[in-house]
């Protein structure tokens, strides 16, 4: 609203570039990939970091966010939350990968942890990390300052772990729409099936055309890898599906610490059914004649069906005799009939 608006409630303008957040107004350094912007907060969106308080002089969105990076947390000992106690060690000179290993753990013990410049001025991510310790009682962890453009997020700042924490969940508000409770963080309908190496993947499709927001935790807790940091406390990542046959397919790697969310859209064309009836089956075969032997004739018989259909083989040529025998090995081979996703 506008100052004058503001007065006529009776209320105390903020100021232009405010909004209802806590420090909208802040300017800084917006990273976009390794792209710096300055810009406020609030205009700093989507994966984008924001860097307050810093100007692009400083080259932040290639520089690592913390350059003496230190871990600090409930694993250390004697004193716990000790800034500048435990230095990380850089895996080889200037590959801006730090580790560090910490033992006499916990058996399979959950700790929090942070990544600090050695006092508490720097530090992240902002909410705690967290991490379990391994039936041995140890835990290796790797702060990697590195920009990726690899697909997962977070971009940059990875927060490592040398064991997975075991069973993951992808929760957010599209749950219901599969039969399940939204943010139930136990719900079986975002249970994540192993990858193998650390990561787990959960594939839906159903989901009505939306807007929604996910993450993913391991089952039964908020310990969360999102698209801005491994933490107790991970931001939400919205997707949105453009129509109920889109395939979604969450990914998280809990080792290294990275997640993605990607939307597919079915195929717009369903090859093997020529005569357009959503279905691939005997009652095609007439039309195949009819395609490979007067493809003008059959644009009219079947109008508006993809020509793609008949490219039995998808070596996307066609109308082709090429795809005769593909053709008769999918009806002979096939259970029919196949239905069109
Ligand atoms: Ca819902
Ligand atoms: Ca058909
Ligand atoms: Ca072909």
């Amino acid at each position: 609203m506008t100052a004058a608006e503001c007065a006529a409630l009776g209320g105390i303008y903020q100021g232009d570039y405010t909004n209802c957040g806590s420090s909208p107004c802040e300017a800084g350094a917006c990273c976009d990939g390794l792209v710096c912007t300055e810009t406020r907060r609030f205009e700093c969106t989507g994966l984008n970091l924001f860097f307050p308080g810093v100007t692009c002089a400083s080259n932040p969105c290639a520089e690592p966010t913390i350059a003496t990076p230190h871990a600090a947390g409930q694993m250390q000992s004697p004193n716990q939350w000790d800034a500048g106690a435990d230095p990380m060690i850089e895996t080889a000179p200037g590959s801006r990968i730090w580790t560090i290993t910490f033992s006499g753990l916990t058996v399979n013990g959950r700790y929090e942890w942070k990544v600090t410049d050695g006092t508490w001025t720097h530090n992240l991510p902002s909410a705690n990390s967290w991490f379990y310790a391994s039936a041995a009682g140890d835990s290796t962890l790797t702060y990697d300052s590195n920009f990726y453009s690899d697909g997962w997020s977070p971009t940059r700042d990875r927060l490592g772990v040398s064991v997975d924490a075991g069973t993951w969940t992808a929760v957010g508000d599209f749950l219901s729409e599969l039969g399940g409770a939204d943010w139930n963080n136990a719900d079986p309908h975002g249970a994540m099936a192993p990858q193998g190496g650390g990561i787990h993947k959960l594939e839906v499709t159903g989901l009505p055309a939306a807007t929604y927001a996910w993450k993913a935790v391991k089952t039964g807790t908020w310990d969360s890898i999102s698209w801005d940091a491994r933490s107790v406390n991970t931001a939400n990542w919205q997707f949105t599906v453009g129509a109920a046959t889109d395939t979604v397919a969450f990914w998280v790697d809990g080792l290294v610490g990275r997640a993605k969310v990607e939307v597919t859209a079915a195929p717009e064309y369903c090859l093997g059914d020529l005569n357009c009836d959503g279905q691939v089956a005997f009652s095609d075969i007439n039309a195949f004649v009819l395609y490979l032997s007067n493809t003008p004739a059959w644009l009219t018989t079947y109008p508006g069906c993809p020509l793609k259909n008949g490219d039995i083989n998808d070596d996307d040529s066609y109308p082709g005799f090429g795809d005769i025998n593909p053709f008769v090995t999918l009806l002979s081979t096939s259970s029919l009939p196949i239905i069109c996703p």
